[in-house]
């Protein structure tokens, strides 16, 4: 059966920004702030330490019911037990991604043009990853920053629930979900924060107001 899922807070969990007390413990503190998935990306590890981070990650979110999604590496995904995998255009195609984790894991793709927003269709994909809203040291070489005019437009044209992702922090939730987001996705406005459970809790508060 198909893994349910709740795009309203999605922590992107990076090595780097959540070095002071790694990514397991970040992403521990920041479902207790109230964080609803995790993903577990890292751009400099083979799939023998992906999997070695996503079994410590798939641990302490256990009991939790927030799903792991792993980050463009098929494999590894399969092997921790992780909910669902996650793709960017420049990694497999989602048709072959579905092929490999089967029916029941969450896929996600990032999106960042209209041409690349109608196939995202609902036949391979469960959510799109819209963005980026902003321009982000986060991610070296990123495609151009769409603005909430961009995110609106691509909203408009996918078939699936998205995740606005880019630049986001907690002023920036009202306008997103304004766009038609399911919710957001970050990475600096946790891992880059002191305390990250006070800084979900203060991003959840701003979701809840914005969907009042
Ligand atoms: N994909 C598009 S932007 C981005 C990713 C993984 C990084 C977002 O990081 P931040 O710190 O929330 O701007
Ligand atoms: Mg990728």
């Amino acid at each position: 059966m198909k893994k349910s899922f709740d795009l309203s807070l999605y922590l992107v969990l990076d090595p780097d920004l959540c070095q002071a007390i790694g990514m397991v413990e970040t992403a521990r503190l920041a479902v207790s702030g109230g964080v609803t998935m995790v993903q577990l990306r890292d751009k400099h590890v083979d799939t023998g330490r992906m999997i070695e981070t996503g079994r410590a990650l798939k641990a302490t979110l256990a009991g939790s019911g927030v799903p792991l999604i792993v980050n463009d590496d098929a494999e590894a995904a399969i092997a921790i037990g992780a909910e669902g995998l996650h793709v960017g255009q420049d990694d497999i195609s989602a048709e072959a991604a579905r092929a490999l984790i089967g029916p029941d894991m969450i896929l996600g793709l990032s999106v960042q043009t209209g041409k690349e927003a109608i196939p995202a269709d609902a036949v391979f994909v469960d959510y799109a990853g819209i963005g980026p809203v902003f321009p982000t040291s986060t991610k070296p070489e990123h495609a151009p920053a769409i603005g909430f005019e961009g995110l609106r437009k691509l909203v408009g044209i996918s078939s699936v629930p998205s995740v606005a992702i880019g630049g986001i922090k907690a002023e920036h939730v009202a306008p997103a979900l304004a766009a038609g987001a399911a919710g957001v996705a970050v990475v600096s406005a946790i891992c880059g924060e002191p305390d990250p459970k006070a800084a979900a809790e203060h991003l959840m508060r701003e979701i809840r107001k914005a969907r009042r």
